[in-house]
């Protein structure tokens, strides 16, 4: 552990050095925080579920021609991306009012948006994670409005077809988090390719008939059992059997190992999809 570099050491996980270059290293902490930070705690085996979750959820995203920087996981609470320069911008795709959009508009929980919103807010930890808009983003020079437009459609792509995955599966996406980061490619030409982490972390995700809260809202509000529900989403994606991997804070170290296998068949052989549309140049005119 010692020997590898660590790059950043981020609320959620661990960032190090991969072994090779422009690949780095994801290491899913057990540690939740909320309310940028001043909530916090370390709930045994939350990283296993994460770090599952999301390779699974990345790698089925690739499946439909999403780039993303997952290449494959290498232990339980590890896998191994492509390194990108992260862009600053947090986007949350909501399908269901919930959280600080429910706040924010008086509106009830559980009300269904007549469609999907999709809001920025700045990733800056020091300023709380500010709401932006696109002419803030683009103004500051966050991203380009290139990579802005790309990044909002394969938002709601991933909305889409997340939504359907979940919904096949008797859960219901209430709204998400994700971050997109920049890579270039041999030639100089860049990828926006989708980064971070997608989990119960990062997703609001309730059970369809019960409402049941299955993501850090229970973290969050207090409600327990957040290993429970985190479990059940692993169960019904068919990444965990039913009996679980963790019990009492125990973890079925050999069982998590030989799913990793099974997982790293799945993702085999993924390629990185070229954008084919021209970077616009600046000083021309917007249509
Ligand atoms: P935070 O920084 O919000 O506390 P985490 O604990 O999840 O979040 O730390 C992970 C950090 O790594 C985040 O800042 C995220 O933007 C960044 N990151 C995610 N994916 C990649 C990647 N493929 N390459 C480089 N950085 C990444
Ligand atoms: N999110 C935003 N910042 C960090 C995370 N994880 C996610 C939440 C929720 C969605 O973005 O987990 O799924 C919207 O959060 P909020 O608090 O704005 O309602
Ligand atoms: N992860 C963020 C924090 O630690 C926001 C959240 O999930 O509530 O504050």
């Amino acid at each position: 552990m010692s020997r590898r570099n660590k790059l950043y050491e981020g609320k959620a996980k661990i960032i190090y050095e991969g072994p090779e270059p422009g690949t780095v290293i994801h290491h899913y902490k057990d540690d939740a925080t909320a309310f940028n930070n001043q909530k916090r705690d370390t709930i045994a085996g939350k990283g296993i579920l994460t770090n599952r979750i999301s390779a699974h959820l990345m790698t089925r995203l690739e499946g439909i021609g999403i780039p993303t920087h997952f290449i494959k996981s290498l232990n339980m609470r590890e896998q191994l991306t492509r390194e990108v320069e992260i862009i600053p911008i947090e986007l949350v795709v909501r399908n269901i009012a919930a959280g600080s959009l429910a706040k924010r508009l008086g509106l009830d929980e559980g009300t269904i948006l007549p469609k999907p919103i999709i809001e920025f807010y700045y990733k800056n930890d020091g300023l709380g994670d500010p709401m932006v808009n696109e002419d803030h983003i683009i103004t500051m020079g966050w991203a380009d409005p290139y990579e802005l437009e790309e990044m909002i459609l394969m938002s709601g792509r991933t909305n889409d077809y997340l939504n359907g995955l979940f919904a096949g599966i008797g859960l219901t996406l209430v709204d998400f988090k994700l971050e997109y980061g920049r890579l270039w490619g041999e030639h100089g030409e860049l990828y926006i390719i989708l980064a971070d982490e997608i989990s119960p972390d990062t997703c609001r995700i309730w059970d369809t008939e019960s409402k049941k809260k299955l993501d850090k809202d229970r973290f969050r509000q207090d409600l327990g059992g957040l290993i429970e529900a985190y479990q059940e989403v692993a169960v019904r994606l068919g990444l965990i059997p039913r009996e679980g991997l963790i019990k009492g804070g125990d973890i079925n170290e050999s069982l998590a190992a030989s799913l990793e296998e099974i997982e790293n068949k799945l993702g085999a052989s993924r390629n990185i999809r070229s954008i084919t549309r021209p970077k616009p140049t600046k000083g021309q005119p917007q249509h």
